[in-house]
């Protein structure tokens, strides 16, 4: 469907309408009484979420490819059916295919307290069943409001039960790497980076950045806060269909990353909502999963 047939078909006045955004690439612009944002049907990625009289939650890179094939970097990529390398196959994309394809709109709604939500949906297809055997229907459900709330669901519609790790990996726009402090994580077990064994144990009761970070908490289903001093609010991360957290930020290493600035590290913070390891979905034909973040500034 090309923009002028999105529109006919889905924008609704005062809430939201479609454009060719950054690339060419089709972006819904979400605009309400609470808030505004933009999801960018290539990936079914948020790009911008801010609340009324707020600045921007989500942190989007200034050096973000947006081009097909690409991934964009910053807002929350949807890593699916699989989080990190492929397990087998070090040819395959990092992080799935679901953020490197063009998603289509289902539905467009206005919720009763006055939110906006866009329904979109991705199916298999010889693309993807060429890195990943299975028939499958995934939505993404995006509410735009006083919260951000984003689910990510998957259903089995072949004969094979299929596993599947995920993420909703979302970067947050903070003040400053040195002004935040993240609580809600205490006393859980976590991998360091690529470690084969869970070996760390957070005991401060706030976690601070001072290095690169690259945390997989293990059995943690719970709400993180991200305290920005600098820009004094709170971010409030929570989730469901998620048992495993993970806090990253490349530090100096950012260097290294083609489409992060150099100093891009210090204004951003990853809190993601993941499944992997030994949480991962299993899913049996005619049956779902869904794992949702939700995101409120106070
Ligand atoms: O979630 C953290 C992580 O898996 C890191 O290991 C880091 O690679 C990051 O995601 C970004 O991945 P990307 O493929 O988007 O460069």
């Amino acid at each position: 469907m090309n923009i002028k047939e999105l529109n006919q078909k889905y924008a609704i006045p005062r809430h939201i309408e479609f454009i060719r955004g950054k690339g060419g690439l089709p972006t819904a612009i979400i605009i309400n009484g609470l808030a505004s944002s933009e999801v960018c049907l290539y990936g079914a990625h948020v790009l911008k979420y801010q609340p009324k009289d707020q600045k921007d939650v989500l942190w989007m890179s200034d050096k973000s490819f947006f081009e097909e094939g690409k991934p964009i970097r910053g807002g929350i990529p949807v890593c699916f059916p699989w989080f990190g390398p492929h397990a087998k196959d070090s040819n395959k994309p990092q992080h799935g295919f679901a953020r490197l394809l063009t998603w289509t709109v289902l539905e467009t709604s206005v919720l009763p307290e006055g939110s906006t939500q866009l329904r979109l949906g991705l199916e298999d297809s010889p693309a993807t069943k060429d890195l990943w055997p299975f028939s499958f229907k995934a939505e993404m459900t995006i509410s735009v409001g006083e919260s951000l709330d984003v689910m990510l669901s998957y259903s089995n519609t072949g004969n094979e039960t299929f596993v599947v790790s995920d993420a909703l990996h979302s970067y947050f726009n903070i003040s400053d790497v040195e002004n935040i402090g993240i609580e809600g994580l205490t006393g859980i077990t976590y991998y360091n980076g690529f470690e084969k064994e869970a070996t760390g144990k957070q005991t401060e009761p706030v976690l601070l950045i001072q290095q690169e970070e690259n945390r997989r908490y293990v059995n943690h289903s719970s709400e993180c806060l991200i305290e920005d001093a600098g820009f004094m609010r709170n971010i409030h991360v929570a989730k469901t269909g998620s048992k495993v957290t993970v806090v990253w930020n490349p530090w100096e290493n950012a260097k290294n990353i083609a489409d992060i600035p150099d100093e891009g590290y210090k204004t951003m913070i990853c809190v993601e909502a993941v499944n992997a390891y030994d949480n991962v979905a299993t899913v049996a034909p005619g049956k779902s999963f869904s794992v949702s973040t939700s995101i409120r500034v106070e």
